[in-house]
């Protein structure tokens, strides 16, 4: 049901040691920090999985109608007997909409950090779709810098949705499109899920859901920094701050301390004033044009775009 994980145990590269030097170097920076990839623990996963058929989060849902109702014209585009490489491939559950459709693939290249989910996806994927190679790749797909040899001679259709290009910086957007044209080649396709721009209030609420999960989701990495790394975070002096940055075009999340306190961490201490946040993610708007002028700094031509009003689902190709 997710955009990028159902539930999916950590990479093991993903060591508690990183984890450890990530949260010391983001607690001890000024403003405080966390990177949002850390949200996806087992628990995040599952969180993250209910997020997405809330009320007020819309992303999703516009995105799977969009996919599903304009899968003949964005297969229509793939170039023949092309592999479709998808970025953070989760579940596959958007991917298999447009295998569904598109009989001109040969190819299906999910690229995920989680190996043990992506194995059993494997096995499903080719049991619906015997005449594709499927083909999981097991690598972070912002470091990736190869496809596997199988489909070395195959033209390329990449596929990046869920609106995670999103969780970049502007410039680490453009930097990311700039390897995936690397990576798929000369003549390739990019399918890119992009939420877009909107009244703020209706963002907002996309953020702030009267269930409480996007709170829940936000403060589980709390819950997660005191089990895995010993620390003594009071999860009732913190609150789920989101809020739409119109001046920066995102969507901010912060875990805000209601009082001053200390929280230990392993050995060390961090202080927190009254008020005081931590960053954990900021989630990038664009508006069709804007994501547009991105794509063409990018090395990538715009090619077609279709849009609820709400999200939209750019295609792109080398240029
Ligand atoms: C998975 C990064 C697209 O930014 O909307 C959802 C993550 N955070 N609710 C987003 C998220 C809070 C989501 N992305």
């Amino acid at each position: 049901m997710s955009t990028r994980s159902a539930l999916r145990a950590p990479h093991p590269a993903e060591t508690t040691k990183d984890f450890a030097a990530d949260v010391i170097a983001g607690l001890t920076a000024k403003p405080k920090y966390l990177p949002p990839k850390y949200f996806y623990d087992l628990t995040g996963s599952g969180l993250f999985d209910r997020i997405t058929s809330l009320p007020e989060y819309y992303p999703t849902r516009s995105e799977l109608g969009l996919l599903t109702k304009h899968a003949p014209e964005i297969a229509s585009l793939f170039p023949p007997a092309s592999a479709l490489v998808e970025f953070g491939s989760g579940s596959s559950r958007k991917a298999r909409i447009l295998l569904r459709t598109a009989a001109s693939l040969e190819a299906y290249v999910p690229v995920d950090i989680s190996g043990d989910f992506l194995h059993e996806d494997a096995v499903r994927l080719r049991r619906d779709f015997s005449h594709l190679s499927i083909i999981p790749v097991v690598a972070d797909f912002t470091a990736m810098t190869e496809l596997p040899p199988e489909i070395a001679v195959m033209p390329r259709a990449g596929f990046f949705p869920g609106s995670t290009i999103g969780n970049f910086e502007p410039h680490e957007a453009c930097a990311f499109l700039h390897r995936a044209g690397g990576i798929l080649g000369a003549g390739a396709v990019l399918i890119v899920g992009v939420d877009l721009e909107k009244a703020p209030d209706i963002l907002y609420r996309a953020y702030n859901d009267a269930e409480g999960v996007t709170a829940k989701f936000n403060l589980n990495l709390l819950v997660r920094i005191n089990r895995e790394l010993g620390a003594n975070f009071d999860l009732a002096a913190f609150e789920h701050h989101a809020f739409y940055n119109a001046e920066r075009h995102r969507i901010e999340m912060h875990l805000a301390s209601t009082k001053r306190q200390k929280v230990r961490i392993g050995e060390a201490t961090i202080e927190f004033r009254a008020g005081e946040t931590i960053h954990t993610e900021n989630s990038y708007k664009y508006s069709v044009e804007s994501f547009q002028a991105l794509a063409l700094g990018s090395g990538w031509s715009p090619l077609k775009v279709w849009t609820d009003g709400l999200f939209s689902v750019h295609a792109l190709r080398t240029t």
